[in-house]
């Protein structure tokens, strides 16, 4: 396998970073590009603003990372326990409604398996929420074989997400990350690689049966990944297709599609957009044009497009705008050395 450079690593922190950060102030919001050109131009002054916090997407991505430093492996036990330590140190990074639950019973000590809080959420079907897709950035910096990407996704996913809604996407999103890390290829052979893999991942009995229940019918997210190709074909699609067919919302199935097409769309210019942002702003301030969860898809789209394009297109003021971005920088060092090891073992 090729190795892969360091700064797609910090792209790829960096971008998920700025996504959330930025993108919170625009969440739940009907937006306007008047007011996102607003709201970047200030980012661009100079002079003294206020850092921009992160949220719980973050926030977990970070327990994540620190975990596989730390264990430089994957541990289920070890992330179940910095997940609900985070969470009760500070609540109020804006967690989910449901995963507050999860967290609640992994602290109370009486639940000898980790996977089981999960499992019991929305009467025992699991969360399909986007929250295990949010942080799923760190498993493909921190494993370099695709089995591995797939595997850690799931299990890490399924901590929180017992729906195979909510695991899907996190390995969707995990696997857009892996084959962004390689850098350059086509626009329709990274799709044809996310859609190879995902038609095995939903072929699944568990995945089938889940997705009928849902009235989604099978095959719920290569059908949004064929959507993708479709509305990537077509070149320019008004704003309100990309959010009545792929969505915009709090569900994994209707975010992680989403953050796929905007990093794609947006390898080229955008009409609404400024002439003078890179592919990676562009991706950043796409999503938050889109409105609705405009932190989650934002750090997915801004984790694919950063380890795509690298830190070369991070914009300065952007990133220093965004608290703890200094964590992410040092952490990205840390991963690549991870995941070189991990490639001459
Ligand atoms: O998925 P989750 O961690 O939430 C992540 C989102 C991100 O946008 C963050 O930025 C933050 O704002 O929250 O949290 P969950 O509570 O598991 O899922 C999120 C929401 O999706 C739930 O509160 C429900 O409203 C909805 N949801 C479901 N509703 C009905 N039935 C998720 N799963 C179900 C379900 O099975
Ligand atoms: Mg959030
Ligand atoms: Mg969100």
């Amino acid at each position: 396998m090729m190795s892969v450079p360091v700064h797609r690593f910090r792209g790829a922190l960096l971008g998920a970073l700025m996504g959330d950060c930025i993108g919170a102030m625009f969440e739940g919001l009907d937006v306007v590009t008047s007011y996102v050109k607003r709201v970047l131009d200030g980012l661009d002054k100079d002079g003294k603003q206020r850092v921009l916090s992160y949220t719980e997407d973050t926030a977990m991505t970070r327990s994540m990372v620190q975990s596989f430093l730390e264990k430089k492996d994957f541990n289920a036990e070890d992330l179940a326990d910095r997940f609900t330590k985070e969470y009760f140190s500070e609540p109020d990074r804006g967690y989910g409604a449901g995963v507050i639950n999860v967290f609640e019973k992994l602290c109370s000590g009486e639940f000898s398996n980790v996977f089981t809080p999960a499992k019991e959420q929305f009467n025992g079907k699991g969360s399909y929420g986007n929250g295990a897709a949010m942080r799923a950035v760190a498993i493909p910096l921190a494993f370099s074989n695709v089995v591995d990407v797939i595997e850690f996704a799931k299990t890490s996913a399924k901590l929180t997400h017992a729906s195979s809604l909510g695991y899907n996407g996190a390995i969707l999103q995990a696997l857009a990350v892996h084959y962004a890390l390689q850098g350059e290829q086509s626009r329709d052979s990274f799709i044809s690689h996310l859609l190879d893999h995902m038609t095995e991942v939903e072929g699944d009995e568990k995945s089938r049966t889940d997705a009928v229940e849902l009235e989604l019918g099978e095959f719920p997210y290569c059908k949004k990944l064929k959507k993708i190709k479709e509305f990537l074909d077509k070149g320019c699609v008004p704003q309100e297709d990309v959010v009545e067919h792929l969505g915009n919302g709090i569900a994994a199935l209707e975010s992680v599609p989403t953050a796929i097409y905007s990093f794609l769309r947006c390898m080229d210019p955008v009409e609404d957009l400024p002439s003078e942002f890179n592919s990676l702003q562009r991706t950043l301030a796409y999503c938050f044009l889109l409105g609705g969860d405009t932190d989650t898809i934002a750090t997915m789209a801004g984790a694919i497009a950063g380890a795509y394009h690298g830190e070369s297109q991070v914009p300065h003021k952007w990133k220093l705008k965004s608290e703890g971005y200094k964590d992410a920088e040092k952490w990205a060092e840390e991963l690549h050395q991870l995941y070189l090891s991990r490639l001459s073992s």
